[in-house]
């Protein structure tokens, strides 16, 4: 591991994780730059690029909530509003057993900070086989449409960034998916652009945390040669979660 994240991020230190649990308390999003190391990131992008062949290309439309539409609301209802996500990615169980993706994600050291900055005791991976470790694939044109995500929280990091776009937009704490809050009149204006939104920046090698549940999130269209590629560690604060038959449908084409 001490390859892979990089010493000044000191992930064992309890003030360490106080200070990161602050910043992600207070702006819902929280952005550690450099934290794994510049081979890490190139072993890393060089195993996903031999996979370019294997990726596959959401075309599809969905809601925010990741779920069917429900018939008997109109079209034009938030819940039932769609969005396009384009954007393509490995799954799991493309990722070799040896790859430093798992050693990260596995890492009980990395696991326990993630942890103590989200304030839970512990966290899990997904009981299925296609949603732990992702890696996204957005070449030009590619994107990802506005949607809360089925996790609590979010973690990612930037392997190579676009020339352009590609930019992750949020909106923090936009429902309360815990207390049934489904926030219809600002999804509402978020999707019609009338809502202010927060961008965050991040270069490759960044870790990035943000409460994805709750918070309205996209990624812009990309523009330029050069593919947007980003890892998602997924984990939730239970085990045995498996994502729904409907999201793996969209993002992963099979649902096993
Ligand atoms: O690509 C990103 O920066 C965010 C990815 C994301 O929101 C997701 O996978 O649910
Ligand atoms: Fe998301």
């Amino acid at each position: 591991m001490n390859d892979i994240i990089n010493a000044n991020h000191r992930i064992k230190d309890p003030d360490y994780v106080a200070q990161c649990r602050a910043q992600l308390e207070a702006d819902g999003a929280l952005v550690l730059d450099g934290f794994f190391s510049a081979d890490a990131i190139e072993q890393i992008v060089t195993e996903s690029l031999a996979q370019s062949e294997h990726v596959f290309y959401a075309g599809s439309t969905h809601n925010v909530y990741l779920t069917e539409p429900n018939p008997d609301l109109s079209k034009d209802h938030p819940f039932n509003r769609q969005v396009l996500s384009t954007k393509g990615l490995i799954a799991d169980d493309q990722i070799s057993f040896g790859s430093p993706l798992r050693t990260v994600y596995d890492d009980p050291a990395f696991r326990s900070f993630l942890a103590g900055v989200l304030g839970i005791n512990h966290i899990y991976p997904y009981a299925d086989h296609v949603s732990s470790i992702n890696v996204h694939f957005a070449d030009a044109g590619r994107e990802l449409g506005w949607h809360f995500d089925n996790s609590a929280f979010a973690v990612t990091m930037l392997l190579q960034a676009p020339a352009a776009g590609g930019v992750f937009e949020y909106v923090p704490a936009v429902r309360d998916a815990e207390a049934g809050d489904m926030a219809f009149e600002r999804v509402g204006a978020v999707l019609d652009g009338t809502e202010e939104v927060q961008r965050l920046h991040f270069t490759p090698g960044a870790l990035v945390l943000f409460r994805g549940r709750n918070a309205l999130h996209r990624v812009t269209p990309v523009e330029g040669d050069t593919t947007r590629l980003l890892v998602v560690f997924a984990y939730n604060e239970e085990p045995g979660i498996t994502l729904s038959e409907s999201a793996r449908t969209t993002f992963y084409g099979r649902t096993a």
